[in-house]
């Protein structure tokens, strides 16, 4: 006789096999998903109207080809996408990334948890994501533009200010943006806020180049203040170079922490003195001006460099102590042996910069170890609620100063690590941050689905 399942069991076993293929898709909504099985009995209104199966399911997601021409003058063809995941709370909202590995299923991963994240800003702003599986690296400038001119020739007939609003994540950055809006706006004919992450002269938002990395950072410090604690002489591992690493970086520094890693996808670096402000003035220039490699960084400052290791394997390798983890590359940075690893290295914080770049084993040994463990979609919201602001003084038609942003993210962060610790209270999971963010962001947004009706 089989088990019965419950009805979360029912929606993953679902999942399982009608996106049988899509890996990292399956592994987010069952981290999502396995949590959110109290609230069941709690919300049999929302069993009925099938919420969680309805959630699994995008409103739609769009697939198209990219040709563009090479400064060969060889046709390229990339594979574009647009998942719009939901809707229930705002416009669809998330970034696009460029790289070789995108598939459907990792951006239907990203765009899933996207609905939480953003969730959970308090901002109204509903879950997408999109991209495409070109690879800027190595590429000119001019043929990162005519990509970006192709890929927005289908995109822009899908998007607008109220509908769904784009932004960056890996591979797009302000470069990319700038091309991408330049092309919109061309052919639409109207300068609205379509994107965010835009440059200051046209629409941008001071702080969102910072607002991941320091969102993140100042989630971590306040899930640290839970243990009368704070980053002031810590020893904190970063992974990656890009943006969300950068500011992570740079918060550390200012809190009075010392980063000792840094990497990108050849290796990693561990400059047991700190990348200090004026090294990371060195590691910006190379990333976003040189597009160099972090190898570079340890030639300049003859600091140990580990080809073709992530500072998770160099952690559990070599014995290096630290306190707090921010893993800011991609997802599925760390499995078991990396989180115990960190274990033996004497660290108790984690706050993901990156999505989902712990696997499910890795979370696993951070609950049973009683880290402070801070999930990807509430310490890396700080991103996209700046984008939420930048939308906000888009239509207000107004610019808020350095201050008022910092302020009103530092705020947001405050908030979301709030709601995280109340719901997870309340549903007597105390200090468990993974719980209380899903639920968090879940709830708001069942809610708003079940007053709609069946749509
Ligand atoms: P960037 O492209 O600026 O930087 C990405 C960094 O991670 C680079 O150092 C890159 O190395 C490294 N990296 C990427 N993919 C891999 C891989 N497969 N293996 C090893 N290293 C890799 O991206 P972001 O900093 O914007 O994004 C980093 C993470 O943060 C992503 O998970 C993203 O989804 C998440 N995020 C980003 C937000 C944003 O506002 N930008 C908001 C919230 C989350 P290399 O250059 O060698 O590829
Ligand atoms: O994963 C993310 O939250 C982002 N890449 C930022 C999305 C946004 O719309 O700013």
């Amino acid at each position: 006789m089989h088990k019965k399942l419950s009805v979360i069991e029912d929606v993953i076993e679902k999942v399982k096999i009608k996106d049988a293929g899509q890996p990292e898709f399956l592994q987010a909504v069952e981290e999502v998903l396995t949590t959110l099985e109290p609230t069941v009995n709690k919300h049999p209104e929302f069993v009925k109207a099938k919420i969680y199966e309805r959630i699994v399911i995008p409103d739609r997601a769009i697939l198209f080809r990219v040709p563009w021409v090479d400064d060969a003058g060889e046709v390229q063809v990339n594979r574009g996408f647009r998942i719009e995941f939901n809707n229930a709370i705002g416009p669809y909202k998330g970034g696009l990334r460029f790289h070789p590995s995108v598939n459907l299923g990792i951006l239907k991963f990203l765009g899933f948890e996207q609905i939480f994240k953003n969730a959970l800003t308090t901002l109204p702003m509903g879950g997408g994501k999109g991209g495409s599986d070109f690879d800027p690296k190595g590429k000119s400038d001019d043929e990162v533009m005519r990509f970006c001119q192709a890929f927005m020739s289908e995109l822009f007939r899908h998007i607008g200010p109220d509908r769904d609003v784009p932004a960056g994540d890996i591979g797009v950055g302000g470069r990319e943006i700038g091309y991408l809006y330049g092309y919109y706006k061309k052919i639409v004919n109207e300068h609205t806020g379509v994107l965010t992450g835009k440059g200051l002269e046209y629409g941008g938002s001071l702080i969102r180049p910072e607002a991941t990395g320091y969102g993140t950072v100042y989630f971590a410090a306040e899930m640290l203040a839970t243990r009368k604690q704070d980053f002031n002489g810590k020893r904190v591992t970063v992974s990656g170079s890009g943006n969300v690493s950068q500011y992570a970086i740079e918060k550390v520094n200012e809190l009075g922490g010392k980063v000792i890693t840094a990497s990108d996808s050849n290796g990693t670096i561990v400059d047991e003195a700190g990348i200090d402000s004026k090294k990371l003035e060195y590691l910006l220039d190379l990333k976003n001006n040189r597009r160099g490699r972090i190898k570079e960084y340890a030639d300049k400052y003859n600091t140990k460099y580990y080809e073709g290791k992530s500072p998770w394997d160099v952690v559990r390798d070599e014995g290096i102590k630290i306190d707090i983890a921010l893993p800011c590359a991609t997802q599925n940075e760390l499995d078991v042996t990396h989180a115990e690893g960190l274990v033996k290295a004497g660290c108790y914080c984690v706050s993901e910069g990156a999505n989902m770049p712990s696997d499910l084993s890795a979370i696993k040994v951070y609950q049973e170890n009683n880290f402070l463990y801070g999930p990807a979609k509430a310490a890396n919201a700080g991103g996209v609620a700046v984008s939420g602001l930048e939308m906000s003084q888009n239509s207000m038609r107004l610019m808020w100063s350095r201050e008022e942003v910092d302020a009103k993210l530092l705020g947001i962060m405050k908030s979301i690590h709030k709601t995280c610790l109340d719901t997870a209270e309340s549903y007597g999971r105390n200090g468990d941050y993974l719980t209380g963010a899903n639920i968090g962001g879940f709830i708001k947004v069942a809610n708003a689905m079940l007053d709609y009706g069946i749509v």
